[in-house]
């Protein structure tokens, strides 16, 4: 073994250590988005939300700790809580993916919402909305606006304007 190979085994080794510390990848790079939508709503709406399914294959945690679009001005973590029958709908500092497990934000549970959403969010238009980890990395995800009405899901909202 050369001098050049030897440096480049003790990089690979150094490289594959740092991989198997869990340091290597961003959460950004290992997360799995599924099936992202955003709701439509009618011009003039105080907001709209962002659903979809996040997968986690590796044996860490994925933590996402925010997000941002140009779709909407304000971008929040929230969840729904249930207060004595009445669903209520609150903001949370993150949203965690467990190692080999699944998170699924959809309408009355999870759900990135998209405050002050731009003029027009109708059903066929596409939007970017980047999710921000707890390592700093981030990742856009594109996603259809679909109209959900029919469902039956009426969202309250406590930033009306
Ligand atoms: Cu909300």
């Amino acid at each position: 073994m050369n001098y050049k190979r030897k440096l480049l085994a003790v990089t690979f080794s150094a490289l594959t250590a740092f991989a198997s510390a869990n340091t290597w990848a961003s959460q950004a790079d290992d997360l799995q988005v599924n099936n992202p939508y955003a709701r439509e709503v009618p011009p003039g709406a105080p907001a709209s939300a962002s659903f979809m399914e996040l997968n986690n294959p590796t044996d860490h945690d994925i933590t996402l700790t925010g997000a941002q679009s140009a779709a909407a001005d304000i971008v929040e973590l929230h969840t729904h809580t249930n207060d004595n029958g009445v669903m209520r709908m609150r903001q949370i500092p993150q949203i965690v993916v467990p190692a080999h497990g699944q998170a699924t934000l959809q309408p009355g549970g999870l759900h990135i919402m998209l405050i002050e959403p731009q003029e027009t969010l109708s059903a066929g238009q596409t939007i970017e909305v980047q999710l921000q980890f707890s390592d700093g990395s981030h990742k856009t995800v594109s996603m259809p606006v679909k109209s959900l009405t029919g469902m039956g899901m009426q969202m309250q909202h406590g930033h009306m304007h």
